[in-house]
C-alpha cells in the first residue's frame, strides 16, 4: 500500500462517511503534534459540533494525565471529535464511554476479533490495548462548552513500533489478526456508530447505551482491580457500571459498595499484562 502520507486514507474515509453531523468539516494532517490540541483550539475558536480533525501520524500524541501515545505514520487512526453537548460538565465523562462502544462496534464489523471494553477509556484485543481515548472538556462561565473526544486505534501497527515495555500489553488489530485492516472503513464505521450514540445519548441518557456497553464488558465483571481515583487508591471487586457510567466497585477493605466517576483501573492478577500487581 503506497500511501505516504495518508492522504488516500483521508480521501476515502470522506467518500465512505455516512454521517451526518460527524465529519462536517473533516481537517486532515499528515503529521501533526497532538489533533486534540488542535481541535481544542478550533473549538476555542468556535468551530461546529461534528468537526473532526485526523492525522496519519503525530508528533506528540497526548494519553490522560499527561502521559504520550505512541503514534507512527501510516498504520493508524488518531481522531479527534468536537462535540457540544447540552449536558452538564458531570455528565461529559460518560462519552469515554460511548467512543470506547463505538470503537469496539467498528473493531466487530470489521474483523473476526472479540472487542473487549476496560473502563472508562481502553478497547483491548485478546487483553491486549489497541484503543485508547482522552476526552477533554472546555466551559465557559462554568457550563459545558465543548468536548474533544480523541480517539487512537492501533490498527496495522507492527510491534516494533512499541517501545519494549509496551510490546506485551499493547497490540493491533493486524497483530491479533494477522492481516491488514483498511483504515479508512473502520473509521468511517466507527464514526458512524458514535453518531448513533451520541444521539441516543442526547435523546435519553447513558441508560439507553448502558446494555451495549455492558456486552463488550462481561470480562470485567468480578474482577479484582485497583482503581486509582483522585481520592486515592481504591481495591476492590467490579459490580458493574451505574446508568450514569460511572464504576460501582465493592471494597476489599470495607465491603462497601464505592461508586467511582473518574479514575485509571488496573486490573489485579491478570489480564493487564506487564501491568500486573497482586
Ligand atoms: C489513553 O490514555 O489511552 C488515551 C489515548 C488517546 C490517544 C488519542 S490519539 C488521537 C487523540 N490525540 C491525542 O493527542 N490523543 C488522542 P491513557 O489511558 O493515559 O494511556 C496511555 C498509556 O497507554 C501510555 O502511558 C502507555 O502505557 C500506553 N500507550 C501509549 N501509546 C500506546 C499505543 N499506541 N497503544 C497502546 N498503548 C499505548
Amino acid at each position: 500500500m503506497n500511501d505516504p502520507d495518508g492522504r488516500r486514507f483521508a480521501t476515502t474515509l470522506t467518500e465512505k462517511l455516512q454521517t451526518q453531523i460527524l465529519g462536517k468539516p473533516l481537517h486532515f494532517f499528515p503529521t501533526i503534534d497532538s489533533t486534540n490540541t488542535y481541535a481544542a483550539r478550533l473549538a476555542r475558536e468556535g468551530a461546529a459540533e461534528g468537526t473532526i480533525v485526523v492525522a496519519d501520524a503525530q508528533s506528540g500524541g497526548k494519553g490522560r494525565l499527561g502521559r504520550s501515545w505512541i503514534s507512527p505514520p501510516g498504520v493508524n487512526l488518531y481522531l479527534s471529535v468536537i462535540l457540544r453537548p447540552p449536558v452538564a460538565t458531570i455528565v461529559a465523562p460518560q462519552l469515554n464511554l460511548l467512543a470506547a462502544v463505538a470503537v469496539a462496534e467498528a473493531i466487530a464489523d470489521v474483523c473476526p476479533l472479540l472487542p473487549a471494553i476496560k473502563w472508562p477509556n481502553d478497547v483491548l484485543v485478546n487483553d491486549k490495548k489497541v484503543c485508547g481515548i482522552l476526552a477533554e472538556m472546555q466551559t465557559e462561565g462554568g457550563a459545558l462548552s465543548a468536548v474533544i473526544l480523541g480517539i487512537g486505534v492501533n490498527i496495522n501497527v507492527p510491534l516494533a513500533a512499541f517501545p519494549e515495555e509496551l510490546r506485551e500489553k499493547a497490540s493491533s488489530l493486524f497483530l491479533e489478526q494477522g492481516t491488514e485492516i483498511d483504515r479508512s472503513t473502520l473509521t468511517a464505521r466507527l464514526l458512524t456508530h458514535l453518531e448513533k450514540s451520541y444521539v441516543l445519548w442526547i435523546q435519553q441518557g447513558f441508560s439507553a447505551l448502558r446494555a451495549t456497553w455492558e456486552q463488550y464488558a462481561t470480562w470485567f465483571l468480578a474482577k479484582r482491580i485497583a482503581v486509582a481515583a483522585p481520592e486515592g487508591t481504591v481495591r476492590g471487586t467490579v459490580l458493574g457500571i451505574d446508568d450514569n457510567g460511572a464504576l460501582l466497585l465493592r471494597q476489599e477493605e470495607s465491603d462497601r459498595v464505592q461508586r467511582i466517576i473518574v479514575g485509571d483501573v488496573t486490573v489485579l492478577g491478570g489480564y493487564d499484562r506487564g501491568d500486573k500487581e497482586t
